[in-house]
């Protein structure tokens, strides 16, 4: 199929008015258009729903990046984020806008090589590169972010950040007890007084309750989009699940589930008709570890690429972002918040210790999507993905389950080396 020309609209005027290095942005955007005609406008039987996140993607650097400005003049908070932990829906219920900063480039590195370290994680690097080098639109709309105490590179980066956007930072403990969550429920507290000081208004258990019905019904909309996935064919590739798991962190969220449950609709017929994106024989990949934040896209182009389909991320850009809900039935504030702590306290990041539940969970998910093998990812450097890929490597071993473990950045270097160990990967599925 002939690829459909595509382009991520400019909006100079807008960038020049947000202090962005405009030329250099112009160059970043020109190869984003380029590569998402390639690896995604290429695909085969796409699902004609998949137009409005096409749409998303060409107005990444326009259209949304003005819908946050209107809220921003109404005095509401536009809150970047770049974890999982921190809870959107305090912001929402502020009025607010959250949104996932996470840098997914290998394009804003070397602004961050320029004072970080060079041997840290590529998404930290590419996170603080894109503010450094004044090339990301989303970075300098936000009034301030909030970054969180997981792991050290982030922990340390966000005093440096600091210097560059105003950076607050919430306390995640590392370990899962009783006094963890009494930790943990002070500092939800503090994030939403500090969220009520920047838009001088209470945060109302009305309100509150509105937002968390709200991102759960975002959620809930991706957990119908994975339940999907599990029929043979897949009804959609991995890569455009991917990429809906990544617009999740910063589209407008009724809308972002309404779209996604549209898609859902098409999906189902596509289910019952057995029409798939890939053959019944394609193997079927899970992908675990480490969040993918956009446009990282290369694994699982390789992936498919190769003939196989992805057909679960166990991952923060996945299933760890939208696999537990909040329970709506509190009424009182103090209610509300401590089920809000409980819910993110179901989250396996590997920054805690001990972790045997994401364990359970890659297992559970390896079943519940009719997986035949998983691929563990980790960015390069993420020591403790890269560790705790120990036990998901034992578990896998245990239950017979195909398994290859790779660990990368975001530079197309390795493409090469990772298409062999793909292949291979692949080839003893298929056996
Ligand atoms: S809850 S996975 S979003 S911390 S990959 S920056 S851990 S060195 S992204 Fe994460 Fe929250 Fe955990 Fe999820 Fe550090 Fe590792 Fe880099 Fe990481």
């Amino acid at each position: 199929m002939t690829a459909q020309p595509f382009e991520v609209k400019p909006y100079p005027e807008m960038w020049e008015s947000l202090d962005m290095d405009v030329p250099r942005f112009e160059k970043s955007r020109q190869m984003l258009g380029e590569v998402y005609t390639n690896m995604y406008l290429s695909q085969t039987n796409r699902p004609a729903k998949m137009q409005y996140f096409d749409d998303m993607v060409s107005e990444i650097f326009g259209g949304r990046i003005q819908e946050m400005l209107e809220v921003k003049k109404t005095g509401k908070p536009i809150v970047g984020t770049f974890c999982v932990y921190i809870p959107e829906e305090v912001v929402v219920a502020a009025g607010g806008v959250c949104v996932g900063l996470c840098g997914g480039s290998q394009g804003s590195v070397p602004d961050a090589e320029k004072i970080l370290p060079r041997n840290i994680c590529p998404m930290v690097k590419s996170a603080y590169g894109f503010k450094a080098g004044r090339i990301c639109p989303y970075f300098q709309t936000v009034d301030f972010v909030y970054g969180e105490t997981t792991c050290d590179a982030k922990k340390k980066t966000w005093e440096i950040l600091d210097r560059l956007v105003p950076t607050h930072v919430m306390e995640i403990p590392q370990m899962k007890n009783k006094r963890d969550k009494t930790l943990w429920l002070e500092e939800v507290h503090d994030f939403k007084a500090k969220v009520e000081d920047v838009c001088g208004e209470e945060i109302t258990t009305e309100k509150l309750a509105q937002a968390i019905r709200v991102i759960n019904n975002k959620r809930k909309a991706l957990q119908r989009l994975t339940a999907l996935r599990a029929h043979n064919p897949a009804p959609i590739s991995g890569k455009d699940a991917l990429l809906l798991e990544q617009i999740a962190f910063y589209d407008e969220p009724v809308r972002f589930a309404e779209k996604v449950n549209e898609l859902c609709d098409e999906l189902e017929e596509r289910v019952k008709n057995d029409d798939g994106v890939a053959d019944k024989s394609a193997p079927r990949v899970m992908v675990s570890g480490t969040p993918m934040a956009l446009p990282n896209w290369k694994v699982h182009n390789l992936i498919e690429t190769a003939g196989a389909v992805v057909v679960n991320e166990e991952s923060c850009i996945g299933t760890r972002y939208f696999k537990d809900l909040i329970d709506e039935n509190k009424s009182t504030m103090d209610e509300q918040l401590s089920v809000l702590t409980d819910r993110y306290m179901q989250i396996d990041c590997s920054c805690f210790t001990p972790n045997d539940d994401r364990v359970d969970q890659v297992l559970k998910e390896y079943r519940d999507s009719n997986a035949q093998g998983i691929l563990h990812y980790s960015l390069q450097f993420c020591h403790t993905y890269n560790i705790e890929e120990i036990k998901i490597r034992e578990a896998c071993e245990k239950e017979g389950i195909p398994y290859l473990s790779i660990e990368s950045d975001y530079s197309p270097e390795d493409v090469g080396q990772l298409q062999t160990r793909i292949e291979a990967f692949l080839e003893q599925i298929r056996e």
